[in-house]
Parts: structure tokens; sequence; C-alpha cells
């Protein structure tokens, strides 16, 4: 092996195959940065000649086969692969890895399953291939001026790549938006769940603007300014930002608000799910992002949804706003999306668990402050509450959030209250101070479901008073015998 181009013919430190919209931006990227060189590959031809074509000035290699790519590169061969999650990345880390040498290094910068990842990445380690899966968010304006990047892999990988990604992300308060988050899939799985996060906040931002509109009867014109103002405060983020664009937007056919003609059906590409599913199978209750996948799922059935709107004869009178209902609706807003939050770093620290990653919570809330989707004020208080302790139980004991939380729980409630008794769905609102309530009560109704497990199955159940397990003998004369614990 060997640094000097001139050995290998590689002229390019970095390249990207797959030049669509986001390798392409990607690739513009990189390539504007001092100190690199960026080759360039797609399947089909047309694409790469469409980017030499408008921004050839940036000085690409372009490549017109495999071949061509592979021998542009100096070693260790860096290539970034921005093609089709699935077959698509199979297919070209395949054909990377026959002509790449021990210590090459292939990243995956598409939206992967974790899993994949994770196979990927032992497949080709004992090949000496190095493989990071590198989640990347911000969609295609990210990819362009700077995104936040979640790579995983080796440490050997992540110290040739480091420089160059740190050259093209987002950049929050003079720190890079990148960070080794761990070995093998840790980058995809922490991806995964800034997705699942940020369905989540959508959902509750929806609710919010559904609540005003439907129970404070406000015009949509005035939820502008409303949410301009949010957007001033604790609040403020890319996702309330473009709330108060999309309702300011009117649409060119009828001139009313655009927000009123788009049809309320909510699509996912399904990393929502992919979060759902994995949280479920580490036993980490999302159930915030558990909701914003259902509610999407709700808005998309039509046809169920007319049937039950045919058959209901009344929906509830409207209800009479207490003073100060707009500043209830924002307190439940901040409250429910710090349970969200506190959600999701549950499912980063069971994952990493799982799968045997070193991860630093505090680092991950900071590279999503800038070029991602859910980039927020917010996340700073995530970061410090991760600085002053590393193994928070709870993002909501920490003190900042347990205190905001405090706050505004009577307005909360209140609002959930008000939900429920207007008819208009909350299940946002509603399932995350469930969630608050479960982890604040002293007891929990899970005594009288282990009471029924024993009752018809025999699966025993702990006391709070003595060690051991036990079972009643509910079909014989009800005595308590200590037994085994339940193995079904
Ligand atoms: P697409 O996901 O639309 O994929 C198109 C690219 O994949 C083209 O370059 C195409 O080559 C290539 N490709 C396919 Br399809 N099958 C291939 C194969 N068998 N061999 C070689 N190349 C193949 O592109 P995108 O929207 O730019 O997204 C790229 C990746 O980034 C995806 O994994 C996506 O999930 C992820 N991502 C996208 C966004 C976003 O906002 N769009 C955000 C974050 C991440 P061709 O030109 O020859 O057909």
């Amino acid at each position: 092996m060997t640094d000097n181009p001139s050995e290998t013919g590689g002229v390019a430190n970095i390249g990207v195959i797959g030049l669509a919209v986001m390798g392409s931006n990607l690739a513009r990227n990189l390539a504007s940065r001092e100190g690199n060189t960026v080759a360039v590959y797609n399947r089909t031809q047309a694409r790469t000649q469409e980017l030499i074509a408008e921004h050839g000035d940036l000085g690409f290699v372009a490549a017109e086969s495999i071949d061509e790519f592979v021998s542009s590169l100096s070693t260790p061969r860096t290539a970034i692969i921005m093609v089709q999650a699935g077959k698509g990345t199979d297919a070209v880390i395949e054909q990377l890895a026959e002509r790449f040498e021990a210590g090459d290094i292939i990243v995956d910068g598409g939206n992967a399953n974790f899993h994949d990842t994770i196979r990927r990445e032992r497949d080709l380690r004992e090949r000496g291939l190095n493989f990071v899966g590198a989640g990347i968010s911000g969609g295609e304006e990210g990819a362009l001026r700077g995104p936040s990047i979640m790579p995983g892999g080796s440490a050997e990988a992540w110290a040739t790549l480091e420089p160059i990604l740190r050259s093209i992300a987002a950049v929050a308060e003079g720190e890079p938006c990148v960070t080794h988050i761990g070995t093998d899939g840790a980058g995809h799985f922490v991806k995964m769940v800034h997705n699942g996060i940020e369905y989540a906040d959508m959902q509750l931002i929806a609710e919010a603007y559904d609540l005003l509109r439907r129970v404070g009867g406000h015009r949509v014109e005035d939820l502008v300014e409303l949410f301009r103002s949010w957007n001033e405060g604790d609040l403020q983020s890319y996702l309330i930002e473009i709330t108060a664009e999309v309702l300011a937007q009117r649409d060119a056919d009828t001139g009313r608000p655009l927000v009123d003609v788009i049809l309320d059906e909510a699509g996912s590409k399904g990393t929502g799910v992919w979060t759902v599913q994995n949280a479920l199978g580490l036993g980490v209750p999302v159930s915030g992002i558990g909701e914003a996948v259902f509610a999407r799922a709700v808005s998309s059935k039509p046809t169920q949804r007319a049937a039950v709107q045919r058959v209901l004869r009344r929906r509830p009178d409207p209800v009479e706003t207490p003073e100060g209902f707009e500043d209830d609706v924002r307190a439940a807003l901040y409250a429910s999306k710090v349970v969200a939050y506190a959600q999701g770093f549950d499912l980063i620290v069971a994952g990493a668990r799982e799968y045997g990653w070193d991860v630093d919570l505090g680092a991950i809330a900071r590279i999503w402050r800038a070029g991602c989707i859910i980039r927020a004020q917010f996340l700073n208080r995530i970061v410090d509450a991760y600085q002053n302790d590393p193994e928070l139980e709870s993002l909501l004991v920490d003190p900042y959030f347990a205190d905001a939380v405090a706050h505004g729980e009577a307005a909360w409630r209140r609002i959930v209250a008000l939900a429920a008794a207007s008819g208009v769905p909350a299940p946002g609102f509603s399932s995350a101070l469930s969630y608050f309530d479960s982890l604040a009560s002293e007891r929990l109704p899970a005594a009288l479901i282990q009471g029924q497990r024993d009752f018809f199955g025999a699966h025993t159940y702990r006391r709070t008073d003595k060690e051991g397990t036990f079972h009643t003998r509910w079909a014989q004369d009800r005595r308590e015998v200590e037994t085994e614990p339940s193995t079904h």
C-alpha cells in the first residue's frame, strides 16, 4: 500500500458513486472544499455528463467506467456510495469490493437499514476492507450546503474520513456536525432514530396546528404569525420555521391557503416504521414516534375514515377555550417534544447496549444542531444535559427539562383534556402525557396484569415485601406458593 498517488495512478482523495440528486450535491459540496479532489461515477453516463456540464469548474475527475473510477482514486481508496438503498447499494458495494485493496474504504451514504450495514461491514471486514455506513441528513439542500453526518465503521476508517467529512458537514456554533457514532451499523441506527424523532416532532407540530384551528378557531393567516413568534423562543427549530412557511403559502389556482387544498393523507418512506419495529424488539417505549407513524397510517385510510364518518351521527359541540389557550398549546407542544426526544435517546442507549456501541449522547445531540431536519435550539439543552450527566436515566430528569416540563404540566393537561372534549385527535400530546404519568406514578396497574398473567398462564409474580418468585394456585386452593420464575 502507498499514499503516493503516482504509484496508484489516482489523484482523487475521495470518490462519489451515484449522481442522482443526493450524490451530485454531495460531490459538489466535497469538490468545493479546499484539499478535496473528487472522482465521480454513475451507472448511467448521462448523469455524470450533466454534472460535468453544469459544474465542471469544480475540477471533478469524471469516470466512464467503474474501473476508471477506481483507478482515479489515491490510496487508501475512499468512495462514498449514494445510490438507492437495498439492492442497488449491494450491487455497487460488490463492484467496488472486487476492485479495492486491503485498507480501502467504502462509505454507504444512503438510507440503509442498519441491520444491512452490520452485515455488509462484517462481510467486507473479512475481505480486509473498511465499510462505513454513514447516515446523512438534511435532504438535497443539506447534501449541497452541509449535512449532519452520522458515520459508523472502524476507527481506522474514521481517521481517513474525519477531515473529509468535517470539511463538508454543516457547522453549528463553530463545530462541524459530524462525529464517529460507533462501530459497524451505529451511524445508520442513529440516523434511523433521528428520522423517528423527526416523525414525532412533525406530528406534535401538526397536532398543535389542528388544535389552534379547530378548538381555538384561529384562521390559517393568524397562525403564520403565531408559529413565527414561537420560532423566536425555546421552540426555535427548522420544523417550526417551515411550518410557518407552509401555512403562509396560498394556492395559485384557488387563492386558498395551500394547506387547505393538500390532500390530508401523509406518506412515508419507512424509516419511522423501522424505528418503531426496532424499539419494540428492544423493549423501548417510543410512543411518540409510534403515534406519529400510526397517525400517518390512519390519515392514509380514506375509505375507512369515510365509513366511520358516515355512521357517526354527532360530533362534540365546540368547547369554550380558556384564556391563554395558545400559550397552553405551546407548553403542551414543548413538554410532548421533550418526551419524544427522551424516548429517542432511550432507544439509542438500548441499541448501543444491544449491538455493543460506545456512543456519546451529547455528541449526537451536538451534530443534530445544524444541517438536519430536526435542527433546533432545543438540542443545545440536550447537549448540556448529557454534559452534566452522561449517565442520565432519562432526559426528563435533567434539571432543566424537569423544570420546563413541571412549568408546562398544568397547561399540557388542560390541552389534552380540551382535545378529548372537542373530539380533535391529539395522539402525540396525549400519549406523551400518559408516558410521563406512567413514569411519575408510584404504583402502576402492571401489578394487576401480573395477577392476570399468573391466573391464566401461571406466569408467576414477584412481591413488594419479600424476595422470590410466587404463584397463586388459582384453580385449586388459592394458596400462594414460592416457585421458580416462569420461562414461558
Ligand atoms: P435515488 O435513491 O433515487 O437513487 C438513484 C441513484 O441510484 C442513481 O444514481 C442510480 O443510477 C443509482 N442506482 C440504482 Br437506482 N440502482 C443501481 C445499481 N444497481 N447500480 C448502480 N447504481 C444504481 O437517489 P437519491 O435520491 O439521490 O438518494 C441516494 C441515497 O441517499 C438513497 O439511499 C437515499 O435513500 C439517500 N437519501 C436521500 C435523501 C433525499 O432527500 N433524497 C436524503 C437522505 C438520504 P442510474 O442513474 O444509473 O439509474
